[in-house]
C-alpha cells in the first residue's frame, strides 16, 4: 500500500502550531488529503495534544514569545512520547529573533523533519543565504550540500524546497521535480506542505520507511499542484489555490505513481 493510501486509511491526527497567515488553508489542505488537523496553542494543553497526535508540525511564521513557548512545550511532549516532529523555520535569517529562536529550537528538540526554503535551512545551521522576508532570495549555491550538511548536523531528515526539492537524511538523498510555479504565488504553499509531510510521517515507521514517506509526500504535493494548474489554466492564483485543495483530495495512488518525478542521487 502506498503511503498516500495509508494516510487516507488511517486519517492521522496532526497537531499544528502554525502562523496566523496560513492556519485555515493548512487545516483545509490536511482535511482534503485525508488527515485530521488540530490547531492548538494554549500552554495548558499543547503537551496533551502533542502526545495524542500522530505528528506535530511547528511553524514560526508569526512567532512571538508565547508561540515560541507553546512550540517548546509541544515539541518536548512529542519527543517524550515518540511522536514525529516537523519544523518549518519560516523566515530564519530574516531577523536575529527568528534565527536565534530556530537555533534554540533545534538544540532543544529532536526533529524528525526540517522543511524550509534554501535560505531558511542554511540560516538554521549557521550558513548564509540571502532571504527576503519569508521568501528565499535568489542566489547560486550548493543547495544539495546545504541539505546534507543540515541533515548531518541536526540528525534528521531535511527537505529544501524550490523548483526542485531535495530530501535527505544525510545518507540517502532524493530530488523530486514535480510542482508548478503557481505555488510561489500562493502564500502558505510551503507551510501547508510542511503539514502534509507531518501527515505522511505519522503513518510511517522509522528509517527508510520514514524517508520514503517524506519523498512520497513531496511528489504527491507536486503532482496535486500540476493537476491544479492544468485545471485552472489562465485563471490565476486564486482559482489555483482552491483547485489545489481539490487535487489534494483527488490524486489517486495510481496517478501519483504515473506522474511522480523522483530521482535518488545518493545512497542505496
Ligand atoms: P519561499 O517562501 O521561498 O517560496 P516556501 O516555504 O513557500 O518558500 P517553497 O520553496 O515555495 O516553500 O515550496 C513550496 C512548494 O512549492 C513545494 O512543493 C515546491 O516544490 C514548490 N515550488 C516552489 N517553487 C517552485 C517552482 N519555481 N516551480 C515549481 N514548484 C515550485
Ligand atoms: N508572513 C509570515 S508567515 C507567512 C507570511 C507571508 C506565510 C509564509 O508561508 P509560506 O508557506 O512560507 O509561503
Ligand atoms: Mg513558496
Ligand atoms: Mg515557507
Amino acid at each position: 500500500m502506498s503511503y498516500l493510501e495509508r494516510v487516507r486509511t488511517q486519517n492521522p491526527l496532526v497537531h499544528n502550531i502554525t502562523n496566523l497567515v496560513v492556519a485555515p488553508f493548512t487545516a483545509n489542505g490536511l482535511l482534503a488529503l485525508g488527515a485530521s488537523p488540530f490547531m492548538a496553542y494554549a500552554h495548558e494543553e499543547v503537551a496533551d495534544v502533542a502526545k495524542m497526535s500522530g505528528a506535530v508540525v511547528l511553524n514560526i511564521g508569526t512567532l512571538d514569545d508565547k508561540v515560541v513557548q507553546a512550540i517548546r512545550l509541544a515539541g518536548q511532549s512529542a519527543n517524550a512520547h515518540h511522536v514525529p516532529v516537523v519544523l518549518d523555520p519560516v523566515g530564519a535569517g530574516a531577523t536575529t529573533y527568528r534565527t536565534e529562536t530556530v537555533q534554540m529550537l533545534v538544540r532543544e528538540l529532536r526533529l524528525t523533519v526540517l522543511r524550509g526554503n534554501v535560505a531558511e535551512v542554511a540560516n538554521v545551521i549557521g550558513e548564509s543565504w540571502s532571504i527576503k522576508g519569508v521568501d528565499a532570495g535568489s542566489g547560486e549555491g550548493d543547495r544539495i550540500g546545504i541539505a546534507e550538511r543540515a541533515a548531518h548536523k541536526l540528525g534528521c531528515i531535511v527537505v529544501i524546497t524550490g523548483k526542485e526539492d531535495i530530501i535527505t537524511d544525510g545518507q540517502s538523498t532524493f530530488l523530486t521535480s514535480n510542482g508548478h510555479a503557481l505555488l510561489t504565488q500562493v502564500t502558505g504553499a510551503g507551510c501547508l506542505l510542511s503539514s502534509v509531510i507531518g501527515a505522511f510521517t505519522a503513518i510511517a515507521e522509522s528509517g527508510a520507511d520514514l524517508l520514503g514517506s517524506v519523498v512520497e509526500a513531496l511528489a504527491f504535493y507536486g503532482v496535486a499542484a500540476e493537476l491544479a494548474a492544468e485545471r485552472t489554466t489562465h485563471q490565476g492564483p486564486g482559482s489555483f489555490q482552491i483547485e489545489l485543495l481539490n487535487q489534494l483530495a483527488q490524486v489517486t495512488p495510481d496517478l501519483l505513481a504515473e506522474r511522480s518525478q523522483i530521482c535518488q542521487i545518493r545512497g542505496g
